[in-house]
């Protein structure tokens, strides 16, 4: 069988780049509530209020930098593929790190903060500064139909079937910084052993999806993933 490596990122693997986390103790749902802020209803109440809670995180994240972390898994995506094997990214995070890191064959399921999609046209386009209700498309013209290109909830992720396939062939699989809390992402482990992969979790502590991981290593991402990658290296190169 090909070695076919399927890694999940969440949130955790950019923390020590100063992004904020979501249910950690003082996460960004503490803070904010997630149906008037992620949902397409809240958008469609109150756009100046969505607006101005991605502005700030796309402020934020313009100050951010890649960290051990995402360094690694950049590093393990050139070995895995220069040995033969496959690789895919899946994140759910909206940050550019992975990409700024060298990752390459990544797929943001939940959107990415650095775009912006029409909401009559759906052109999607670069967006690194502030979005308004003003705004007018850049590719059809229209104002005022311009929002965050991020997937909220009760929407449906994107590269799902590419994640999908990737998943039904995949020999190993790691959940990196993620609760498990949000599906269809929650449910990614257990079609990785369905498929017969092993599979890793490293995080701080025990996701819900606990029971579908056949080794943990719990602790800051800047430590367990570097360690991680190198094993997975070793083993890919031998
Ligand atoms: C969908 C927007 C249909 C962008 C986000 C009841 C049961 C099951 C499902 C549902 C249900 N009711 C509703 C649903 C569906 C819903 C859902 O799952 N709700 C949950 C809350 C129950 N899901 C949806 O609506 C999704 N769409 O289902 O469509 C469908 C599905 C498949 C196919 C076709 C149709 C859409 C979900 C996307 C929502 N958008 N964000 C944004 O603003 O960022 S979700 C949000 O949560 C972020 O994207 C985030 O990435 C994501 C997951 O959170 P995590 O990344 O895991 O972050 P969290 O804070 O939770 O955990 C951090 C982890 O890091 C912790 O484990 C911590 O220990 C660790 N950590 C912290 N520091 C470090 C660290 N690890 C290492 N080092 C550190 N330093």
């Amino acid at each position: 069988m090909k070695p076919s490596l399927v890694i999940l990122t969440g949130a955790g693997i950019s923390a020590e780049s100063g992004l904020g986390t979501f249910r950690d103790t003082d996460g960004v749902w503490s803070k904010f509530d997630w149906r008037q802020l992620a949902t397409p209803e809240g958008f469609a109440n109150d756009p100046v209020a969505v607006h101005g809670f991605y502005n700030a995180r796309r402020q934020g994240l313009v100050a951010a930098q890649p960290h051990a972390a995402h360094t690694a898994l950049a590093e393990l995506e050139a070995a895995w593929l220069a040995s033969g094997g496959d690789f895919l990214l899946v994140t759910q995070n909206i940050d550019d790190l992975h990409e700024r890191a060298g990752s390459r064959a990544l797929v943001h399921m939940h959107g990415e903060l650095f775009k912006a999609r029409c909401g009559a046209c759906e052109a999607v386009t670069d967006c690194r500064t502030d979005l308004s209700i003003t705004d007018a498309c850049t590719a059809c013209g229209r104002e005022g139909q311009m929002r965050p290109h991020v997937v909220w909830f009760g929407e449906i992720p994107l590269g799902m079937d590419e994640i999908f396939a990737a998943l039904e062939t995949a020999t190993h699989f790691a959940a990196i910084g993620t609760s498990g809390t949000v599906w269809p992402a929650a449910g990614f482990a257990e079609a990785a052993k369905a498929a017969g992969a092993r599979t890793w979790e490293l995080s701080l502590e025990a996701g819900e999806s606990g029971h579908f991981f056949d080794v943990t290593d719990y602790g800051p991402a800047s430590e367990t993933v570097p360690r991680w990658a190198k094993t997975m290296m070793d083993e890919i190169r031998a």
